[in-house]
């Protein structure tokens, strides 16, 4: 089995942390120098980052890769509650990497522009619902929500991209995993 990836996105580090331990070859790209992209592409069209292979199988997406790990690992589905969790840290995941390319691309998104104005509209209206989650006890136990929440959250102050001092409970869960092992050996800062 092999996770094609990069060793800063925070759904390749998702994937890297549900599969824990499990035998696999992490091959980390830098999916934006002209060889990461030669390479990538020969894993896959859409050209981002996770790709999971197993014998003749490629999953694309991080939600995708999910599935067949959780079914080949005889884990339990997710509620239909932690879906909606994961596809509120996704859209915020989603906006945030927007913004940040936005700026990597030399456009300001300060002042009115429309795409930056949507992003952050989005990720104000569901960073509240995530930190009522949070003080509600819905990430306490360490499931893949979890997981996806904590590698959102560390990214985020890694680009220093969203302040957490208006979320505590957020603030809290973030600092509570911190000094685990593989959530340490797999920071983005290394
Ligand atoms: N929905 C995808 C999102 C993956 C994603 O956005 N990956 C980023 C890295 S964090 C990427 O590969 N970006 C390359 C690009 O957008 O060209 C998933 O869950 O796997």
């Amino acid at each position: 089995m092999q996770l094609i990836g990069s060793t800063t996105s925070p759904y390749v580090r998702r994937i890297r942390l549900f599969m824990d331990n499990y035998p696999h070859e992490f091959i980390a790209l830098n999916i934006y120098s002209p060889e990461g992209r030669d390479a990538l592409r020969k894993f896959t069209p859409v050209m981002k980052v996770p790709v999971l292979t197993d014998d003749d199988k490629t999953l694309l997406d991080s939600r995708v890769i999910h599935k067949y790990l959780a079914n080949k690992l005889n884990h339990a589905q997710m509620s239909w509650d932690q879906e909606n969790l994961l596809t509120m840290i996704d859209a915020v995941n989603d906006s945030c990497i927007t913004l940040f390319m936005l700026t990597r691309s030399g456009i300001s998104t300060e002042g009115e522009l429309l795409i930056a104005d949507l992003q952050k509209e989005r990720i104000a209206n569901t960073i509240n619902l995530l930190e009522a989650a949070a003080a509600n006890g819905s990430f306490d136990e360490w499931h893949y929500p979890s997981i996806c929440l904590y590698c959102l959250l560390d990214w985020v102050s890694f680009r220093e991209l969203l302040s957490l001092e208006e979320t505590p409970a957020l603030a809290a869960f973030l600092q509570s995993h911190k000094h685990e092992t593989l959530i340490k050996n797999t920071d983005p800062r290394l």
